[in-house]
């Protein structure tokens, strides 16, 4: 298996930088949009075929150096007996949200995984093929909590800050409940065979610092600390993480992933070795004409020239309307690094 990216995580000195892009098994890709058209996506979700075909799909059109599992963040929720569907032009729809104490204690405990099988099969049979590290994942309890509260996307999340302003001991027993609920989820990925896992915190920049440390940070040290395999990789993201760098790096990941709001290179004075460091090119950079964007590649590939542990990715998912000709040519400038690289040493 080419571990490029492992080896970074590791810290350890790599030819050129690896590069994956999150959400990158997704609707930017006609080769997605053509299995849409066939299965609905809690369908491409739930059968492991499907979630090896589709995670395979970016591997083979661009040669990523990491695959992320086909799946989501709430997935976990028809496991906890919520309700969940996907609306075309609404997104995620949950079928029951949590409104009272009530519904959390109601809530099953994290004790029977069965309803989560397909996704150790899928993991399972894309071990047995891909030749590049696979990222198992989850979402963090305060942004899995904020879906399950809101029941569907929101702008505000004023439920959810209202729950947590108005009834902080409820809202840290949802909280650790979810957290029992992803430990176990991630350890039945570590299990079926994931190398490395991320923890998606989306929505963590809706909380003040104090608040951020209280009631996501301290979750994600649980999560992290309950896994069964305690070398496995983690890399945290969260929006926001301009912000939050210095407080996730105090619980000690493997990496860290950071949106495009800072500047990597300046981060990594402080946030030292031996934490990685993923990101952090602006999305949108994908819609500019080419020229534009090989420079702002190349200027993030400057900026962290030398380091050790620098995965390049973007500081958010992929936009679904970006060309595969722009995806392409990002992942040729980072390759052609390495050539640049090996060009030089033969000197
Ligand atoms: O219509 C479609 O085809 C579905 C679009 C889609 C896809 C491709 C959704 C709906 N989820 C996914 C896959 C997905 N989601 C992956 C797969 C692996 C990959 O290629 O990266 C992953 C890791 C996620 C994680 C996820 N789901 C997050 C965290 C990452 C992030 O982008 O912040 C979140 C917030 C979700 C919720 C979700 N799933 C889908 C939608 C439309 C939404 C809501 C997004 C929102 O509230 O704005």
């Amino acid at each position: 298996m080419q571990d490029l990216f492992l080896k970074a995580l590791r810290c350890e000195n790599t030819e050129r930088p690896p590069i994956w892009v999150m959400r990158q098994a997704g609707r930017y890709m006609a080769a997605y949009r053509a299995l849409r058209q066939r299965y609905s996506f809690m369908e491409m979700c739930c059968q492991p075929e499907l979630i090896s075909e589709v995670t395979w799909l970016p591997i083979k059109t661009f040669g990523f150096d990491a695959a992320i599992l086909f799946s989501d963040i709430l997935i976990l929720a028809p496991a906890l007996k919520l309700g969940l569907q996907f609306e075309e032009g609404v997104g995620p729809l949950i079928g029951k949200p949590i409104q009272s104490r009530q519904d959390i204690l109601d809530l099953p405990r994290a004790d029977d995984l069965s309803g989560l099988s397909f996704v150790a099969e899928g993991i399972r049979q894309l071990k047995a093929t891909l030749p590049v590290p696979l990222i198992g994942f989850c979402g963090a309890p305060f942004t899995v909590a904020s879906y399950f509260i809101e029941g569907k996307t929101s702008r505000d999340f004023k439920q959810t800050k209202k729950w947590l302003y108005s009834d902080p001991s409820g809202f840290h027993l949802l909280l650790s409940r979810l957290a029992e609920w992803s430990i176990a989820y991630l350890n039945l990925q570590i299990d079926a065979g994931v190398d490395a896992i991320q923890i998606f915190d989306s929505w963590a920049h809706v909380l003040a610092p104090a608040q951020f440390r209280e009631y996501s940070l301290f979750y994600l040290s649980q999560v992290m600390h309950g896994l069964k395999k305690t070398d496995i990789p983690i890399i945290l993201f969260c929006r926001g993480s301009a912000a939050f760098a210095t407080q996730l790096a105090q619980i000690h990941p493997h990496a860290i992933s950071l949106d495009w709001n800072c500047d990597i290179g300046q981060m990594r004075r402080s946030i030292p070795y031996p934490i990685a460091l993923q990101g952090n090119l602006d999305p949108d950079v994908l819609y500019a004409p080419a020229p534009i964007l090989k420079k702002e590649v190349h200027s993030l590939l400057k900026s962290m020239e030398g380091d050790k542990g620098f995965i390049f990715n973007l500081g958010h998912g992929i936009s679904p309307d970006v060309s595969e000709s722009a995806v392409r040519l990002m992942v040729e400038c980072i390759k052609e690094e390495q050539s640049a690289c090996l060009a030089k040493s033969s000197f």
